[in-house]
């Protein structure tokens, strides 16, 4: 809790202290901007080399709205704690966010597990910025959408990764292993079992993860009586329907640059940025996401 705190502290001092610089500087939106009801984005990962940054000021730049929601893993605490990164780019991003909520937007920030330090504040808000548990967004057509990070689902599918990663790395062995005790269950005169197929399975089942974790988060925003969920944690951007009940997956901005977006009228969409004008592509770093979940 203490080193939660300590990282909060670092975060709030480099919110106050920051410079409006760029983040300031684009008062008059851009041609070609759309004026949208609500904007969801999470896994921004502040604080890691691997963030998108740039990316996603041109992004916020161009996509103003009436509501943001900041759907976790925004700052990435575990990681600062670790070794201190923080570009201007990223205080851009923080002064960006902070001046949309001055300027009228209705700010949320749903906590993450790279960023449960926030946790302990939930019920409060910074500059504006509301710091809830989970939330519940209404779309323009009527439609109820939880919003949460993910990461509370872990623990249901927790085991299937286990057995993923032990999978990948033992198969080989256990078709070894399968012939020794074959041998042995032969002289004990007992029928031909093969550990090889009950682990094919087994992994089966694991690689199927991503698959879990969405019918597992839909499944609880049915149980909750809503229309649908947006979440993030798996960086992996997806809309569509399960069982009657909209997943909405905003993705990332490590290594997808995406963002889930509500039109005027109700309208959602996802949204791939990758268009940075006057830079290159911004600072491109081999990143696993599995490691950032
Ligand atoms: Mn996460």
């Amino acid at each position: 809790m203490r080193a939660a705190f300590d990282a909060l502290g670092d975060w709030t001092a480099h919110m106050a202290g920051g410079q409006d610089t760029a983040a300031d500087a684009d008062d008059a939106h851009p041609p070609g901007h759309r004026q949208l009801r609500a904007v969801f984005i999470s896994d921004l990962h502040l604080g890691t080399p691997g963030c998108q940054a740039e990316g996603l000021l041109d992004f916020l730049k161009h996509h103003p709205s009436e509501h943001l929601y900041l759907v976790g893993d925004i700052v990435d605490g575990w990681q600062l704690r670790r070794r201190w990164f923080w570009p201007q780019a990223h205080n851009d991003v923080v002064q960006k966010l902070l001046r949309r909520a001055r300027k009228g937007c209705r700010v949320v920030f749903v906590p993450g597990n790279h960023d449960e330090f926030a946790r302990a504040f939930v019920g409060h808000s910074f500059g504006g910025i509301e710091v809830v548990e989970d939330a519940v967004h209404k779309t323009a057509d009527g439609r109820t959408l939880w919003v949460t990070h993910g990461d509370y689902f872990d623990g249901v599918i927790q085991c299937a990764k286990w057995l993923a990663y032990v999978g990948d790395n033992l198969y080989e062995f256990t078709l070894k292993l399968n012939r020794h005790l074959n041998t042995l269950r032969a002289r004990m005169g007992l029928p031909y079992w093969s550990l090889s197929a009950y682990l094919k399975g087994k992994v089966k089942t694991a690689l199927n993860y991503v698959t879990d974790f969405e019918v597992a988060v839909a499944a609880e925003a049915r149980r909750r009586g809503h229309d649908g969920v947006v979440c993030g944690h798996i960086h992996r951007a997806e809309m569509r329907e399960i069982d009657g009940t909209l997943y909405c997956n905003d993705g990332d901005w490590v290594e997808s640059h995406t963002a889930l977006v509500e039109h005027m009228d109700g309208r959602l969409e996802l949204v791939q940025w990758h268009t940075v004008p006057g830079h290159q592509a911004a600072g491109k770093q081999p990143h696993s996401s599995e490691m950032l979940v």
